[in-house]
């Protein structure tokens, strides 16, 4: 596996209506002008960019049940799903550039579309995993997991755009990294159906190497969608984005997940959630908040700390 090269399909997901704060839409191009193309051919990755989707603006969106954008979410996310199918039925690895993290549920079902069950690794301060009558914001950003699990589907009511989706993934196929932020109503959601998680807490006590041995000896030997809110990371980090929580990962905490997942050979799906340049202080905030994302997807393809080298290099000869 050490010289395995990969191929990757981007799709840039230029949406913010899962949350109220605008900016993150900005994140998929902010991503590219960082270099991510071209460093990820640098290490020797095929590297296909997909562009940006384009998304439908519902004129007439009302809350429903205390949910906003309900119907602007469910039609951009059936957008991504079939760009996802299609990344994943041409052979690539997919990487979904956010958006903010609503766009999990078109992303993990346009995955599990194309290739069948899939392990889920959600890395996130936040579990996102409120019912749409649980949430006490209605942002939808903080709801995909119910949407997406089996376990939860008599919790979500029918929802108007989300006809498209069935539930796809098993609260069994899921493991999270990094939650500090868990509402009461999420805790009791994750007791119920004993979701595995390993929270900063259990980042402090083990340590992120036997975490991550942790995680891939529960998962089964499926592909794995790794997903990724960058809020994860410290926000002393990563400050550009919309929620940010104290008491994160550190940089070397994060990309030791991607290097780890990237070592399995399982990795077949990613997202890139909640960049969102427009919530930095500074410029110096965005740009390691933007830098700090372009090397958690380095890292997912191959890009080592101890150094890599091209296949095919040989010395130049005197
Ligand atoms: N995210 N639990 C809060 C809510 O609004 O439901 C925060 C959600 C954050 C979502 O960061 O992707
Ligand atoms: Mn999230
Ligand atoms: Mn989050
Ligand atoms: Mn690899």
């Amino acid at each position: 596996k050490l010289s395995m090269l990969h191929s990757v399909g981007i799709i840039g997901a230029p949406f913010s209506k899962g949350q109220p704060k605008d900016g993150v839409e900005c994140a998929p191009n902010k991503l590219r002008a960082a270099g991510l193309l071209e460093r990820l051919q640098q290490q020797g990755c095929a590297v296909k960019d997909y562009g940006n989707l384009t998304f439908e603006n519902v004129a007439l969106d009302e809350p429903v049940k205390g949910s906003k954008s309900v119907r602007t979410v469910g039609s951009a996310n059936q957008r991504l799903s079939e760009a996802v199918k299609a990344v994943k039925r041409d052979g690539h690895t997919a990487v979904m550039l956010g958006g903010d993290h609503s766009l999990a549920i078109g992303s993990i079902h346009g995955h599990t579309a194309a290739v069948g069950p899939v392990s889920v690794v959600w890395v996130d301060a936040h579990a996102d995993i409120h019912t749409p009558l649980s949430s006490n914001t209605g942002n939808i950003h903080g709801q995909p997991m119910s949407y997406l699990l089996y376990e939860l589907q008599s919790k979500v009511p029918p929802l108007p755009n989300f006809s498209w989706m069935k539930p796809c993934l098993s609260s069994r196929d899921l493991v999270y990294i990094g939650l500090r932020d868990v509402d009461p109503e999420e805790h009791y959601i994750m007791k119920l159906l004993t979701v595995k998680a390993f929270s900063m807490t259990q980042v402090d006590q083990l340590g992120v190497a036997r975490v991550m041995e942790e995680t891939c000896d529960y998962l089964s030997k499926k592909p794995i969608h790794l997903s990724y809110d960058i809020d994860a990371i410290d926000p002393s980090v990563t400050p550009a984005t919309g929620t940010p929580a104290v008491g994160g990962l550190t940089y070397r905490e994060g990309i030791y997940i991607t290097e780890y997942l990237c070592q399995t050979g399982l990795l077949s799906a990613v997202d890139m959630v909640e960049v969102n340049p427009l919530r930095g202080r500074t410029e110096d905030d965005v740009h390691s908040t933007v830098s700090t994302a372009v090397d958690l997807l380095l890292g997912c393809f191959g890009r080592r700390r101890e150094g890599n080298h091209l296949p095919d290099y040989s010395l130049p000869e005197p």
